[in-house]
């Protein structure tokens, strides 16, 4: 019984790291919108960023900008699963603009 238990834990384990270890699939790409239907663009070389960044429980986009150096803030604010994004936002840290240089 015991060797029974050992072998069906080595399985899992080793089905676990097969499934970690495979190339992650995507999806097509899509464009993103706001709530009010606006499309969610920044400019050239824009580095998104997907995280909950005010703790809500959702993800929200914060997307740094190589073009004008800003870093832009955009609130998750679905009440359901799929995402959907408010009005775009400058990222302020004391009192000023928060931006980065690329040089
Ligand atoms: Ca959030
Ligand atoms: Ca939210």
């Amino acid at each position: 019984m015991l060797r029974l238990l050992l072998c069906a834990l080595v399985s899992t384990l080793l089905l676990t790291l097969a499934s970690l270890a495979q190339t992650p699939n995507f999806d097509y790409p899509c464009l993103l919108v706001n709530g009010d239907g606006y499309l969610v663009a920044d400019n050239i070389c824009s580095v998104p960023c997907l995280q909950d960044w005010d703790g809500d429980g959702d993800a929200d986009l914060m997307v740094g900008v190589m073009y004008d150096g800003y870093v832009y803030y955009y609130e998750n604010v679905s009440p359901g699963s799929v995402p959907q994004f408010g009005p775009r936002r400058l990222v302020m840290a004391e009192g000023d603009t928060l931006s980065v240089s690329y040089a």
